[in-house]
């Protein structure tokens, strides 16, 4: 069989054509990264023909030898990474990651306390959209009104009126440090289990740029796109005790054949993230959402919390234009050549769809080796294109520029 080019198919052209956009454009949000190229060719080999249903050792179908040792070299080096007792490697993302452990530790109806959506919990910690609020009673947290942070007293005070069997932290849109130990102590007052979903931040933690959950949690789940910066797709480390009831929930509780092309890549990512490069990476994407932060408080918008500790940064952009949404925002910026999202701010009065603010986020301009310059100047540049949002003019010469800067910091040299 020949590798396909464009000419086979319109589908390459279009890969082609995202490589140029990724290249060409700021890529601000806080959820995505670049994968490195190590990653992205086991994501791309035949390991994706083979049906592995089972775990290594215990599979469904024959042809695994090799399938075996991927799997196994995954979720030792997940454990090593973490220092965690169990880990499995075969979520297909983060929300089935977080349904598996429900699934494993949870009956319908229990009572679980999770972060609201609109304060910057996830669809999974209870929405009532989402399987998860409808199938559990889910009982919601969130951040203060005067200083937009996680009140722990708060959340003991939840745990202790609604006695949940289950308590979740771990957040998609939270600036702050979330401490892990405040939960233990809660969850163990209540009898709780203990689950904190640290799909964001789990590339922060393997490089020691945030306090690890795993000593605390009873189960950990993540993403392993983020800050992680591995393959599309999700994983759960958890103690001993529950280390069967997670694997069974995966398999064959909520999922069917794992997708042994991703978990090899997710391999590639876990030794990636053990060098000491990568602690170096995790400490500079901290600090570039500080100074970026910084630079965005001198352009004249409003930092929901005030700032940044981790990777990302939430604008609250009613102090800095009344009629600007968040959703025209994200078109404008979009058209300028930077790429970020909206998203509601806490209590806010607009909808999802249309929303008071922007979620920033500095993990893949840090991958691509920007540093506090580039930060100060894609601050201004945010700051020029939404002070003159109608302006036409404005975003095609910021867009000039975005080029110019990009052009310095290309994360892929060839398209794929
Ligand atoms: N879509 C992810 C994010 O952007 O935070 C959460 O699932």
């Amino acid at each position: 069989m020949m590798w396909p080019d464009s000419s086979n198919d319109p589908v390459f052209e279009m890969i082609s054509r995202e490589v140029e956009r990724q290249n060409n454009t700021i890529q601000l949000i806080a959820s995505e990264n670049f994968a490195s190229p190590a990653v992205l060719r086991a994501s791309g080999s035949v390991l994706t023909n083979k049906y592995s249903e089972g775990y290594p050792g215990r599979r469904y179908y024959g042809g695994n030898m090799v399938i075996d040792e991927v799997e196994s070299i995954a979720q030792q080096r997940l454990k090593e990474l973490f220092g965690a007792d169990h880990a499995n490697v075969q979520p297909h993302s983060g929300a089935n990651a977080n349904l598996a452990a429900y699934l494993a530790v949870l009956e319908a109806g229990d009572t679980v306390l999770g972060m609201s959506l609109d304060h910057g919990g996830h669809l999974t910690h209870g929405s009532p959209v989402n399987i998860s609020g409808r199938n559990y009673n889910f009982v919601a947290y969130g951040v203060t009104a005067s200083d937009e942070r996680i009140d722990y007293n708060q959340v003991r005070d939840l745990a202790l009126e609604h006695r949940p069997k289950l308590i979740v932290a771990g957040a998609t849109t939270y600036s702050r440090t979330i401490d892990p130990a405040p939960f233990r102590a809660i969850a163990d007052e209540v009898g709780a289990l203990y689950m904190f979903d640290a799909a964001h931040i789990a590339g922060l933690i393997a490089g020691g740029a945030h306090p690890s959950p795993v000593p605390h949690a009873d189960i950990v789940t993540f993403t392993t796109h983020k800050t992680l910066r591995g393959p599309r797709g999700g994983a759960i480390l958890c103690t001993a005790e529950l280390a069967s009831a997670i694997d069974k929930a995966i398999f064959p509780g909520l999922q069917g054949g794992p997708l042994e092309h991703a978990i090899a890549a997710k391999a590639v990512a876990f030794a990636e993230a053990a060098t000491p490069e990568f602690a170096d990476y995790a400490k500079k994407i901290v600090q570039n959402s500080a100074d970026l932060g910084k630079g965005l408080a001198e352009a004249g918008f409003r930092l929901v919390s005030g700032g940044s500790d981790n990777h990302l940064l939430l604008l609250d952009l009613r102090s800095f234009d009344t009629e600007l949404t968040g959703k025209q925002a994200q078109e404008v910026l979009d058209s300028a050549g930077i790429t970020l999202n909206k998203n509601t701010v806490p209590d806010d009065e607009r909808s999802p769809f249309v929303t008071s603010g922007l979620r920033i986020g500095t993990p893949a301009t840090t991958t691509q080796g920007m540093g506090p310059a580039e930060m100060g100047k894609i601050a201004d540049l945010i700051g020029r294109t939404l002070r003159q949002h109608k302006d036409e003019g404005v975003a095609h010469e910021v867009r000039a520029e975005v080029a110019k800067l990009c052009g310095r910091f290309r994360p892929y040299e060839l398209p794929s």
